[in-house]
């Protein structure tokens, strides 16, 4: 087995991921970002990903329960309270189910699922069941298309205040908060992997778990094209 890489190298090889396979590189993002999705295109999106994001604090709490430390424990259970919310903060599922209404879905066609593709499902089952299987390191490392999402969220509300002024602006409060927590919850996780993949195979693995996920997140829209397809696809 050759030699382990340097932090230095082990954070290059995961960028590298992201700089070729991260989502927002797919063409349903790059219309979006161009403003040439259809109102029925970002309503799909919207109700799609919401599955996405419901399921987010599962997975969470799929790799809290397999966390070894205390102090690890207590940095990593604040992702689950940044979604289901505690108190007064509803959290980001619920943000998210706002964000449905900012465009035009009913609470209640946001909160039955009625829109989820086969696929869509599919993908976030496999990622969900992924974090549930595979060791704690490499579920942790799955996190990290964190470390890419902040530039595309940021521009993205700005993408949605300038193209798409029909979206209400209380809808884009999920991404503000995301703002903050992603690159929190990415340092956190670099961290993790960096202490703990020490072997060349286990750095290999946090690569391979990295490259998995951004397939997941791919899929998810590749998915959403075939269901909502460009003016000039349409059959
Ligand atoms: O809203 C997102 C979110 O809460 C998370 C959690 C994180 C993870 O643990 O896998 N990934 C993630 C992502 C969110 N938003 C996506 C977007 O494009 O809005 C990006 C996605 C990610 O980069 O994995």
């Amino acid at each position: 087995m050759p030699e382990p890489w340097s932090n230095e190298q082990f954070m290059a090889q995961l960028r590298k991921v992201g700089e070729s396979r991260y989502h927002d590189k797919h063409p349903y993002h790059v219309r979006m970002h161009e403003g040439k999705l259809s109102p029925e295109q970002v309503r799909g999106w919207v109700a799609n990903r919401f599955y996405y994001q419901k399921n987010i604090p599962v997975k969470d709490a799929l790799i809290l329960s397999k966390l070894p430390s205390r102090e690890d424990r207590r940095d990593w259970i604040q992702r689950i309270i940044d979604h289901d919310g505690r108190g007064d903060d509803e959290g980001g599922i619920e943000a998210w189910v706002r964000l449905g209404e900012a465009v035009g879905i009913p609470r209640e066609e946001m909160l039955d699922e009625r829109h989820v593709l086969p696929a869509v499902r599919f993908a976030v089952d496999a990622y969900v069941n992924f974090c549930r299987l595979r060791p704690w390191p490499e579920a942790v490392a799955s996190s990290l298309t964190e470390l890419f999402a902040p530039t595309l969220v940021s521009s993205r509300i700005g993408v949605f205040e300038k193209l798409y002024p029909w979206i209400r602006p209380e809808g884009l409060e999920y991404f503000r908060a995301r703002l903050h927590q992603a690159p929190r919850d990415a340092d956190q996780g670099v961290g993790l992997v960096m202490r703990e993949c020490k072997t060349r195979k286990e750095q290999e693995a946090a690569v391979a778990a990295l490259s998995f996920k951004c397939d997941v997140l791919w899929a998810l829209l590749d998915a959403l094209s075939l269901a909502y397809p460009d003016e000039e696809n349409r059959a």
